[in-house]
């Protein structure tokens, strides 16, 4: 072989030896997205006395039933033993947990003293799972072989906003101009014994809410009465069936001659009132309510008979919320320069009971990399109108032009019949990463064959 032909066949081998990919290892935020696992539950099993791991189950914010076969020596035992280990999220519950059908005997490690009961149906009743192991027994020697478990975890994040009531005022600060209900206090009236004896036909409200976060859709009702120097509210958030310490909240707020007083009420601010967490007869799984008591004093009224009409609104949070554009983030991820991501479908969702239309444009850019992603209409577009509980839909992608980090903020705008601004952002972010040659072990394999070459050549000439 002649010193041209070696270098010939040198080069390709080394051309051969260097791949086109590459990975990093940059350190990045991690957004969520609706449908990511936030955490999960491994699953073990009491074989022969010693605790065996099966396997591990993922969930995401919504309630999903998951399953898992268990292994034969665990199922042949008097009683089948398992431990649901869970880990990540902000928060987890689980709503049923079945051996086949069979419901468990014992749930041990839980907080709630009815836990097998909580844990034995799938209706919104659920036990509070975050950080705990729990034992369950179930009867053994059975023929049933798949653990299911429903169940869901919490982003560690908590997004989205607090649901309005009237819902006329979702997604916008209130003010004196913000819709109220009105309530005339009574001269003569008295406390109430509330929770008891609660009738959704003598409600203030009664407003349908389906939250974005993965909680039950169901209907909040307020009430409002008064004795002679106490403004008596109570609010039944059905769509809240879980216990979150004081993340879950509610909020009244009372406007008279052009001023507004908001007062919270949570498991720690217990001054206007206090949070409860039980079944009723709207909704039959637990869930909360919250129980206002304002002194006519804190706004300035020496009593019910001076009061006049009051203009109410509430709020409530659990880490029940809605979003009008969903998801709030997204990271595309690293993307080659000149190459384009998957897309991203992000859906701008009407959950008001009235009419929403998009304005137009529909949407602005925040930046301060705009013009990295590309944003295309699938059903969305300017001047659409949106009729209550519909949603409309369009596509972003990361096609990076230089390498570095991108960022963006889109925000929808949109209005509703009554003029009333809504508005959602969804910030993305992506990495526009040019290849680093890395070797493979063939690379490198044909590497060192090429060298070899190279230095028998030089070797020969000398
Ligand atoms: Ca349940
Ligand atoms: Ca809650």
């Amino acid at each position: 072989m002649n010193r041209r032909s070696v270098t010939v066949v040198a080069l390709v081998l080394i051309a051969i030896a260097v791949p086109v990919f590459a990975t990093s290892t940059a350190l990045r935020p991690t957004f969520m997205t609706p449908f990511d696992p936030q955490g999960g539950f491994e699953v073990q099993a009491l074989v022969n006395g010693f605790w065996q791991h099966v396997g591990e189950l993922k969930y995401d914010r919504y309630v999903r039933e998951r399953g898992l076969t268990l292994p034969a020596a665990a199922l042949a035992a008097p009683h089948v033993r398992i431990r649901l280990v869970q880990h990540g999220g902000g928060a987890a519950q689980i709503d049923r947990v079945v051996l086949g059908e069979t419901p468990p005997t014992r749930v041990a490690g839980a907080v709630e003293s009815d836990a097998a009961a909580l844990a034995a149906r799938r209706d919104n009743d659920v036990l509070d799972a975050f950080g705990k192991t729990l034992e369950l027994a179930f009867p053994g020697r059975t023929a049933e072989t798949v653990l299911r478990l429903a169940a869901r975890v919490e982003p560690k994040v908590n997004e989205g906003l607090p649901l309005a009531f009237p819902p006329a005022n979702q997604y916008m600060p209130l003010t004196p101009d913000s819709a109220f209900y009105r309530y005339r206090p009574v001269a003569a009236g008295s406390a109430p014994s509330w929770p008891a004896g609660l009738d959704p036909s003598k409600a203030l409200f009664a407003e349908f809410c389906r939250p974005t976060t993965g909680h039950p859709d169901g209907v909040t009702y307020g009430w409002v009465t008064n004795d002679r120097d106490t403004l008596y509210a109570e609010v039944e958030f059905t769509p809240d069936n879980t216990r979150d310490g004081n993340k879950d909240f509610s909020s009244a707020t009372v406007e008279r001659n052009g001023q507004m007083r908001e007062f919270r009420v949570s498991e720690d601010q217990t001054r206007w009132g206090h949070p409860s967490f039980l079944a009723t007869d709207r909704a039959r799984y637990h869930h909360k309510l919250y129980t206002f008591a304002i002194p006519f004093s804190e706004l300035g009224i020496r009593s019910a008979k001076e009061a006049g009409e009051l203009k109410l609104a509430f709020n409530a949070y659990g880490t029940t919320a809605t979003f009008f554009l969903i998801p709030a983030f997204h990271d595309f991820g690293i993307i080659e320069p000149g190459k384009t991501s998957s897309a991203l479908i992000v859906t701008a969702a009407n959950n008001f009971p009235t009419l929403v239309t998009l304005d137009t444009p529909y949407f602005t850019r925040g930046g301060p990399n705009s013009n990295q992603f590309t944003l295309t209409d699938v059903t969305c577009h300017d001047g659409l109108s949106l009729p209550a509980n519909t949603n409309c839909t369009f596509e972003v992608v990361f096609a990076p032009t230089v390498a570095g980090s991108a960022a963006d903020t889109i925000t929808v705008h949109a209005h509703t019949a009554a003029g009333g601004p809504v508005t959602g952002s969804v910030n993305i972010l992506g990495d526009g990463v040019i290849p680093i040659p890395t070797f493979s072990p063939l690379g490198i394999a044909l590497l060192a064959l090429a060298l070899s070459a190279l230095g028998y050549f030089i070797l020969r000439r000398r």
